[in-house]
């Protein structure tokens, strides 16, 4: 991208900063959308959390994609052309290129031009020969498929139960409008986080090192760099909550003490206790998994998962 070209994506992505929160604050519950968790800060601290004892997401799903990966690439047959939703680094779309039978193309595909660089070039020099093929592209949104991978069979790939971090509705809106992308007859291979026992879902989003704290609190930071706001960040501490309800742990930021906030013009006032709505992970029962699945125009042909029951690997057909 050119030096004023950047500029502008990046005062656009400022703007869209500042009306979020501009948004969220006014709420009657205060909320701020997760995406804004991801600057190059949140990016490094999720690197870090994957790493962490308690965060057994990322771990158990790649295990199962690595013990899995015969059957998972018998179901998916030969000459698949992958696009991944939100490839991240790359790394899992990699894994599961490795396992599959001569693979057609990868199709990376992120609104981020940086990161879709990372991961379309760790996966092009992992696999020479392989046509990766970036699209840059909020895939929440419609998009248009390369030309190039003709009339290859598509598989969409979208791992990590980032689809946790959806309202079931958006969930089901999402399937709906992948399978619109990848045209019907196309699959789909769906990491989801599975419910589990309330202290090992809550842990994982509270880790002893602090990690996650860190996290959710440096969009405090980020709204006070980008967004001339004033948050005392230290009077605001991290908390993770499993809403038995929606079946989903929420990470909300909330205040110790009653807080007043500046931004853009505004004043935000907090009282002791009360909280920012900073993400919701959704955890997946198999069977309302495969209703949500249904209910977007795909059936569900196969689930791998992993002795404890952790985490689950959809195989599904449009
Ligand atoms: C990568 C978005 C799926 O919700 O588990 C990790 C993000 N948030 N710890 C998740 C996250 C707090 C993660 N996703």
């Amino acid at each position: 991208m050119s030096g004023a070209l950047a500029r502008d994506a990046a005062e656009a992505q400022r703007a869209a900063l500042v009306a979020d929160a501009l948004a969220g604050l006014s709420a009657p519950r205060k909320t701020l959308p997760c995406k804004w968790l991801y600057d190059a800060e949140g990016a490094r601290l999720f690197e870090a959390i994957t790493r962490l004892p308690e965060y057994y997401p990322t771990r158990t799903e790649t295990k199962i994609l690595t013990e899995q990966a015969t059957a998972i690439a018998a179901a998916i047959g030969p000459g698949a052309a992958v696009v991944e939703f939100g490839p991240g680094d790359g790394a899992k779309g990699e894994l599961l290129l490795a396992g599959l039978q001569s693979p057609a193309a990868y199709v990376p595909v992120d609104i981020a031009p940086e990161w879709l660089e990372a991961a379309a070039s760790r996966v092009a020099s992992a696999r020479p020969g392989l046509p990766v093929l970036p699209v840059v592209a909020d895939f929440t949104q419609g998009f248009a498929l390369p030309k190039r991978i003709g009339a290859a069979p598509r598989l969409g790939f979208f791992p990590g139960s980032t689809i946790g971090n959806f309202e079931p509705a958006e969930a089901a809106a999402f399937l709906r409008r992948a399978r619109a992308t990848l045209g019907a007859g196309s699959r789909m291979l769906l990491g989801a986080d599975l419910v589990k026992a309330v202290p090992v879902l809550e842990a994982a989003y509270d880790d002893a090192a602090g990690v996650t704290a860190a996290f959710d609190l440096n969009l405090l930071h980020r709204l006070n760099r980008e967004a001339g706001a004033d948050f005392d960040v230290a009077g605001f501490a991290h908390r993770a909550i499993w809403n038995p309800a929606l079946e989903r742990v929420e990470m909300h930021l909330a205040a110790l003490r009653p807080q007043v906030v500046h931004l853009a013009g505004r004043v935000f006032r907090f009282a002791e206790g009360e909280t920012i709505h900073t993400e919701s992970s959704h955890k997946y029962r198999p069977e309302a998994l495969g209703a949500l699945a249904a209910a977007a125009g795909w059936r569900a042909t196969a689930m791998w998962s992993d002795p404890q029951r952790l985490f689950s690997v959809w195989l599904l057909q449009g």
